[in-house]
């Protein structure tokens, strides 16, 4: 049997050529290879050297105006049964879409070095990691690659010895949105990449490998591949709980997963450790919890509303070392976005600013960086077992409706919560912001399968002997009638996971009702806050006319993935349909303070 490298070189060789590149270049991931792809991107405009007194190892990266967040209308998956697919991806016959990229691809690389990138997803050692290899023909992809996964020699003598890897190819081509298409052959383990050199649509490890096709063989083989940042919260007495927690894009999962305790939490020794802000993959451990990685080795977050009030950690991380793509500039040539004090002299497209022309950074510009630069950074996210989870939370942007919090009576109904989210859309995609769509698990753009099946692997890990983590539901983005949002967030969020703690550990009773568990009174610790009776009530008030039409969108919903929705997730919204719908003592008001 030829030998995995040899595996590897062939496919490399008949890449080479169908795409014709001036030269191959396999990468080795040292720093000096990093130092050089700089200084190379330096001089041809790629990158542009930004303030080395205030941010040392800063560069800025200006993307084609036409290129700034993935493009999910582009976006296949192509199962050999269209079925598989489901109606939550685009589909297209594997043949059909070989042949299309297979012409795309066609000497698209003369003259460009065509770079072979080796990657491992999740510690180098962890029998939870898996591994793949990039070819592109972009020198930013390689550096962004370089630190948001364990990418070079390590992760290919991994490979030489497992075996197994996901073939992912990646070209610039011509930045031409006519001519882009990322396209996922889960059947084939792999991924073909034209037209974009932007974040998901380029960036293969990530949402392409970890995400679309992770999904795939976590389905086969019994784990769970999510969009879900993984946070540890040190109480006091020093025990670490891991929250799993599930937002769509741009909906808080940077933010929480680095989180600043309130003072007054801070004083009593509350410490929180950031595990993963993106992507987290487990699975069933020998004692029946679920343990967790971050596939990641860095953060790929957005910048504008980063800030020292909002997140002092992320802003720590980025000081120095670190690539940004899409972000304004000030005079004194310092990165700026929306959220920052100062004022941008240059926009996103390297234009003087001008507010007409809309924010000075782009509403997707991002910042990479690697992990180990973040101050709350868990030595635990390097643990080959991964982290046991307590609790899987879902949320999303939900401007009413949705209490600041609520808990899954069971699993089943936990797996329903997941199965319902919405959220209003954000710039992470191109297409309308700030549209309401049901995003279920936060996977809507990166489940590589059917979502009707999806939920029946949800359901599947309950089974005897699992210990499974509670469920829970949060919602930061509750507005008031004047528009402004009802709970201070960021920080305080913590108020929220402390009660999710409580819950755990049979520290609070909650309050049941139809749609779940809430807090309740007195058991949100709201000490130091300025947050009015009135406000709380509002934030876990239940509107049960609200909610008889939500079930309905729901049910609606879900039968739109029939005749795969499993049973028991249709016969779970019944019960809660039913339950409200019956109760006519329903509260009201569910806490007070
Ligand atoms: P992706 O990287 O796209 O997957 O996004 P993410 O989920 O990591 O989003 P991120 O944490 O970067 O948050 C993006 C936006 O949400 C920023 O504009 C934040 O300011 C805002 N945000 C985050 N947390 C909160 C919160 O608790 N309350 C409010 N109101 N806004 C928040
Ligand atoms: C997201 O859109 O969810 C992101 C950014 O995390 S990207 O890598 O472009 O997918
Ligand atoms: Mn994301």
């Amino acid at each position: 049997m030829a030998s995995t490298l040899e595996a590897l070189e062939r496919w490399v060789g008949e890449v080479a050529a169908r795409t014709r590149p001036a030269k191959i270049h396999w990468c080795d991931g040292s720093e000096a290879e990093y130092r050089a792809l700089v200084q190379q991107m330096l001089a041809d405009d790629t990158l542009i050297e930004l303030n080395q007194t205030t941010h040392p190892g800063c560069y800025l990266h200006r993307s084609n105006p036409s290129d700034v967040a993935r493009v999910e209308h582009l976006t296949l998956v192509c199962h050999p049964n269209k079925e598989d697919s489901g109606p939550n991806n685009h589909w297209m016959d594997p043949a059909e879409a070989h042949a299309k990229m297979d012409a795309l691809f066609d000497g698209c690389m003369a003259g460009r070095t065509m770079y072979v990138i080796p990657y491992c997803m999740g510690p180098l050692d962890s029998p939870l990691a898996r591994c793949g290899v990039e070819i592109t023909d972009s020198p930013y992809v390689v550096a962004n690659m370089k630190i948001m996964t364990r990418m070079g020699t390590a992760a290919q003598a991994r490979i030489e010895r497992e075996g197994a890897f996901v073939k992912g190819l990646h070209s610039i081509g011509e930045l031409d949105p006519e001519r882009r298409w990322i396209v996922h052959f889960p059947a084939e383990l792999s991924i073909q990449s034209y037209g974009s050199g932007y974040g998901g649509n380029a960036l293969l490890g990530k949402k392409c490998h970890a995400l679309r096709i992770a999904s795939n063989q976590a389905r086969d083989e019994g784990w769970l591949a999510e969009h879900m940042l993984i946070v540890g919260i040190e109480n006091p007495a020093g025990e670490t709980h891991y929250i799993a927690a599930a937002f769509p894009s741009a909906c808080g999962k940077t933010n929480l997963s680095m989180l600043i305790p309130p003072e007054g939490y801070r004083r009593d020794g509350w410490k929180v450790w950031t595990v993963g802000d993106d992507i987290c993959w487990m699975r069933p451990g020998a004692d029946g919890r679920l343990y967790a990685i971050n596939p990641e080795a860095g953060f790929f977050g957005v910048a504008p509303g980063t800030s020292e009030s909002s997140n002092p950690n992320a802003l720590k991380c980025i000081a120095h070392d670190t690539i940004f793509t899409n972000v304004a500039v000030t005079a004194d040539n310092q990165p700026w976005w929306e959220g920052l004090p100062g004022t941008p002299v240059t926009d996103w497209q390297g234009r003087p600013y001008d507010p007409a022309n809309g924010p000075a950074a782009h509403p997707n510009s991002r910042f990479t960086v690697s992990a180990k630069q973040c101050p709350s950074w868990s030595e635990k996210a390097e643990d080959p077992q991964g982290v046991p989870i307590s609790a899987i939370v879902f949320g999303g942007r939900r401007p009413s409706l949705l209490p600041l919090v609520m808990e899954a009576r069971d699993w089943t109904h936990g797996v329903l919560m997941g199965a319902a989210m919405g959220s209003e859309t954000t710039a992470a995609a191109t297409g309308a912001v700030g549209v309401l769509r049901r995003d279920s698990m936060a996977m809507k753009p990166f489940c590589g399968y059917h979502y009707g099946d999806y939920f029946a692997h949800w359901l599947s890990f309950d089974k005897p002997g699992a210990k499974l983590p509670k469920v829970f539901h949060v919602n930061w983005f509750r507005k008031g009638a004047d528009g402004k949002f009802l709970w201070p967030g960021y920080g305080d969020n913590l108020r929220v996971l402390e009660w999710m703690i409580a819950r755990v550990q049979g520290k609070a009773q909650g309050t049941r009702t139809p749609i779940g568990i809430l807090p309740a009174a007195g058991e949100l610790k709201l000490d130091g806050l300025a947050l009015d009776p009135a406000t709380l009530a509002e934030l876990l008030a239940l509107d049960r006319a609200g909610w008889q039409a939500e079930l309905a969108a729901i049910g609606e919903y879900l039968e739109g993935f029939a005749p795969r929705l499993p049973a028991a997730l249709r016969a779970e919204r019944q019960r809660v349909a039913d339950t409200l719908d019956a109760d006519d003592a329903m509260p009201r008001k569910a806490a007070t303070a």
